[in-house]
């Protein structure tokens, strides 16, 4: 990933590739390496900037894979998908193993849910050299969503990525390689994801790219019950990516590919109309 776009212009697009039978909007789809490809390939047409290929469900209440488990997932969609496209390839795994396989296979970016909190995960990607997204989440998959408590969601949120990115700085990682998520939806209320879409000024404002992952989350539905099924949930969906937009995220994370370019650049065409630059 590059540093966030130039004032004016759209973040980019990271398109979501699930091979895994349990992902919450997505999973079981994906089965075969020519279903995951086809959809990775369909992504990449529809002008997502990054596709995101995920090995392990982190939806709430998921149970944990082996490695290996999630190496056999994803790199056969890796070593398909590299000489297809020209898109940064992002492996969204927890685990050393399946980070350092993924990136000798060609991905780019290491999407790190837990922040390179695994042992030895800093050192790995500053040795690797790929990008990495340092992501928030209080507690892990399974429990977190019981009952996530904190004093003040979004100064917590970004004291500790900003603690992740000094981790990550101090083993080696480039400044210009580090990302950070806020964790829409990983140990947060309805109450917590909407401080913290309201506050993602404060989180772009310390200075690294802000990836923003809001797509299909259930924190919609409890907005409004028609979304109850996470495919109904396309327009909180584009309302997220908008609102991230607008606050200076480099990038959003989403299923719907094709809808959220046309939002964003129908977004970006007013805005500029109007004179506004996004808080970069
Ligand atoms: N959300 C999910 C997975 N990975 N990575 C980042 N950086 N930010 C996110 O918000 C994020 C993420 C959950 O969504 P999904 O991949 O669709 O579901 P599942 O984890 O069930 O596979």
């Amino acid at each position: 990933m590059t540093a966030g776009p130039a004032a004016g212009r759209r973040p980019q697009v990271m398109g979501v590739v699930n091979v895994t039978p349990d992902s919450f909007s997505d999973g079981g789809r994906l089965a075969s390496v020519e279903a995951a490809l086809a959809h990775a390939l369909a992504l990449d047409a529809a002008g997502a900037d990054i596709l995101d290929i995920g090995g392990e469900s982190t939806r709430p209440g998921a149970e944990p894979v082996s490695a290996a488990e999630e190496i056999g997932r994803t790199l056969p969609l890796l070593v398909a998908l590299r000489p297809l496209t020209r898109r940064r390839l992002s492996i969204d795994t927890c685990k050393p193993e399946v980070a350092q396989a993924a990136v000798e296979a060609g991905a780019d970016i290491w999407n790190d849910v837990t922040a390179l909190g695994a042992p030895g995960a800093p050192g790995l990607a500053a040795r690797l050299g790929c990008q990495v997204v340092l992501m928030h989440m209080q507690g892990e998959p399974r429990t977190m969503q019981a009952a996530p408590h904190y004093d003040d969601v979004l100064a917590e949120v970004c004291t500790f990525l900003r603690e992740r990115a000094e981790v990550a700085l101090s083993a080696g990682v480039a400044r210009d390689r580090i990302w950070l998520d806020p964790g829409i939806g990983f140990g947060k209320t309805l109450e917590h994801n909407l401080a913290l879409l309201a506050g993602l000024p404060t989180l772009v404002a310390l200075g690294f790219p802000v990836l923003l992952g809001a797509s299909r989350k259930r924190f919609i539905a409890a907005l409004d019950p028609g979304g109850q099924d996470p495919g109904e949930r396309l327009g909180g969906s584009l309302a997220a990516a908008l609102a991230g937009a607008r606050a200076g995220v480099a990038a959003v994370r989403v299923h719907d590919v094709a809808q959220t370019v046309q939002a964003l650049e129908v977004q970006a065409a007013i805005l500029a109309a109007e004179g506004f630059s996004p808080a970069r």
